[in-house]
């Protein structure tokens, strides 16, 4: 990644050629900057997102329907909503002679992200926020947002991604990853859970934002309070598990997802419980009791849908997350999958709790 944004990208959003400019790392597929205090300047990473123009359309379009509620109840649009900031002519996103797609927010100072919970607390927040990004969505016209990554957390079809990549794979790596290929393959049939559900008209589509690790959410720095939900790249029609499992995986961890050491990889009930009770007490009365019946599963199809995803971009060289070291795709598929089998183990009590949140 290059360290600096180039003088025509922030002339573009009428920023001045010597404005500071700091990385800030994080994701794992754009690239992130932030451009004196107030402003988020992003090249958006053009082979994930083919069509980064229609990411603009839902943002634009979401954000406005957020500020809209946001209002309604009081609350103070500019700290609680992701702003997109125009280019000087106008338009929601600059491109480079050279063909890169730069897009501007406003940054939300006093607030910061995290990989990790600092407290259960914190996590609560986190599942409040999500719950009611939710839920302020509900309402949304879901006929009208792109479908950006189509099939995205389609468990299934991340299988068949997999199964093509091992056909592909150079053998040296087809053999280091044999272990995590078994694990993967004999849980195949669990993988379709969420889906068939859907298919059969058992589970409702929401719009969800579908990338709900802890790290897209920016806290207060002195309340600790959640204050804004950003990453608004996947907003797509989707289930509720989906957001509500995201969640857990990268939350009710106790490690970094890329942690080597799998001793210090635990799937932390506590946790767990704390993000549950936030999510389902501010989602928890418009889900059905299906909905609520399969959140445990839609954090077992998330961690394993994201291993399967890590352990097929190991086998294709890498093209799709950033790494920072040739194994980097492979431990976080092993990682992934170590929580995967935690959870599986403590699914009846993971049931559990989600019924005691819902009774309040
Ligand atoms: C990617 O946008 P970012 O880097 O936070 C990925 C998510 C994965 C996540 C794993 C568009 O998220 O689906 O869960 O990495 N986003 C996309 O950390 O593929
Ligand atoms: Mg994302």
């Amino acid at each position: 990644m290059s360290q600096t944004v180039p003088v025509h990208v922030l002339a573009a959003f009428g920023l001045a050629p010597d404005t500071a400019i700091q990385v800030l790392h994080g994701g794992h597929i754009n690239d992130t900057y932030l451009a004196g205090e107030k402003f988020v300047l992003q090249r958006i990473n053009r082979f994930v997102f083919p069509h980064p123009e229609h990411i603009m359309d839902n943002m634009l379009g979401v954000s406005q329907f957020l500020r809209e509620k946001v209002l309604a109840r009081g609350g103070d649009p500019n700290r609680e909503i992701l702003q997109v900031v125009l280019t000087t002519q106008g338009a929601p996103a600059y491109i480079s002679p050279e063909g890169e797609f730069w897009r501007c927010t406003r940054n939300i100072v006093n607030a910061a992200s995290y990989e990790t919970p600092d407290s259960p607390q914190m996590l609560q927040e986190a599942g409040r926020a999500f719950g009611e990004f939710q839920a302020m969505l509900a309402g949304y016209p879901a006929a009208t947002l792109r479908e950006i990554i189509p099939n995205f957390h389609n468990t299934p079809a991340r299988m068949e991604q997999l199964k093509a990549a091992v056909a592909a794979a150079p053998k040296g790596r087809l053999a280091e990853v044999r272990a995590e290929l078994d694990f993967a393959m004999a849980r195949e049939e669990r993988a379709g859970l969420l889906t068939s559900l859907l298919a059969e008209g058992k589970l409702p589509l929401r719009v969800t934002h579908n990338d709900t690790k802890m790290s897209n959410i920016l806290f207060d720095d002195e309340t600790k309070k959640a204050v804004c939900v950003i990453d608004l790249d996947t907003v797509m029609p989707g289930l509720t598990a989906f957001d509500f499992g995201d969640s857990i995986r990268a939350g009710a961890s106790t490690a970094a997802e890329d942690e080597t050491d799998l001793s210090k990889v635990r799937f932390d009930l506590d946790l767990y419980r704390a993000y549950t009770q936030g999510f389902v007490s501010a989602a928890g009365a418009a889900l059905t009791p299906t909905e609520l019946d399969t959140l445990p599963d839609g954090a077992w199809a998330m961690t394993f849908e994201v291993g399967v995803r890590f352990l097929t971009d190991y086998l294709n060289g890498d093209v799709y997350f950033r790494t920072a070291h040739p194994q980097h795709n492979l431990d976080r598929a092993r990682n992934q999958f170590c929580l995967v089998e935690q959870m599986e183990r403590q699914r009846e009590e993971m049931g559990r709790i989600v019924r005691e949140a819902a009774q309040g």
